[in-house]
């Protein structure tokens, strides 16, 4: 990684927990439930979907300041998914970022709604942003509700929960880590794009890198399940085998998972090429993605 990289995502990343807290310490609402919700959203993460957002406008020449709250919304959204997937009735995770599980801290039942706290503020965030224009937000909006919900994330989590302990095909697999991963990742390159006043063509291809680096996440968090180290991916290694998921490896063995990931990769960074503006950044980060240990 290069320092310009390095400095880039850590910078990012220290604008964003700082800015994620001031949306849920200013709710009029109970302090049992902001508790809640601030304890997943300050358990740190890579925080890699606020900052593709961030990126995208970097990469279109416009203030960052005008991403930060539909990056901010991202991550509250991504948030609560892993917050509702950690729970007994989901994967049944005692810990997450290397922390206890939101449900093992505040019991299941706060824990289930300071999820929908999360997903439902997080609407409220986009239309409430003072930098974003009126059309562009109901276009935010209604491209956010494909990625998470039934067409996109939620829809993919039921897909992954009915094929436990099935086998399935290299097919079925890529189609639900298309909408439970790869939506939401892409949404926020598409949201990125949106918010710079990207050309038509632009967010097209945006939404074509966003499926293949979503898709390449994934299949790097399948690796890292078997090969990742548990101190640095902050939950136990070797769960998607206990859960009999099927990942990646088990269809395809390790190398032929690997040998996926550069295609994904490698597809991701010619679209990017094909974008009317030079994309250093976002070309680098398909590398992080590809390379990352947690
Ligand atoms: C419960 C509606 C609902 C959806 C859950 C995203 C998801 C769907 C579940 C998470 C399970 C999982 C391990 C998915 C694989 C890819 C993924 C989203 C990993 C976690 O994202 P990171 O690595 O996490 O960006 P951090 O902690 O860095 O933010």
């Amino acid at each position: 990684m290069t320092g310009q990289l390095k400095d880039f995502l850590a910078t990012r990343k220290q604008v964003i927990e700082e800015t994620l807290p001031t949306f849920i310490q200013k709710l009029n609402t109970t302090q049992s439930l902001k508790n809640a919700m601030l304890y997943s959203l300050e358990a740190g993460g890579k925080r890699l979907r606020p900052v593709l957002v961030l990126a995208l406008l970097h990469t279109y020449k416009k203030p960052e300041r005008d991403g930060l709250a539909t990056a901010c919304a991202i991550e509250m959204i991504h948030t609560y998914s892993l917050i509702h997937d950690d729970l007994p009735c989901m994967d049944d995770d005692d810990l997450r970022r290397g922390k206890p599980t939101n449900h093992k801290v505040f019991g299941e039942a706060l824990a289930v709604l300071a999820g929908d706290s999360l997903l439902t503020e997080s609407f409220s965030i986009i239309v409430n942003d003072p930098y974003c224009p009126s059309e562009q937000k109901l276009r935010l909006i209604t491209e956010l509700v494909k990625a998470a919900g039934a067409e996109g994330m939620v829809g993919g989590q039921v897909l992954d929960m009915e094929g436990e302990a099935k086998e399935l095909s290299l097919l079925e697999l890529q189609h639900i880590h298309e909408n439970k991963t790869a939506k939401l990742l892409a949404y926020s390159l598409l949201a990125g794009g949106i918010l710079a006043g990207a050309p038509e063509c632009d967010i097209e291809n945006l939404r074509k890198i966003g499926y293949h680096l979503g898709i390449a996440f994934q299949i790097r968090d399948d690796i890292l399940d078997i090969e990742g180290s548990e101190d640095r991916i902050g939950k136990p290694v070797g769960s998607d085998s206990v859960n009999e998921k099927n990942t990646y490896p088990k269809l395809l063995t390790m190398q032929g998972a690997k040998d996926k990931l550069n295609d994904h990769i490698s597809q991701a960074q010619l679209f990017i090429k094909e974008l009317t503006v030079e994309a250093p950044l976002l070309l680098e980060i398909c590398e992080l993605i590809a390379n990352r240990d947690h």
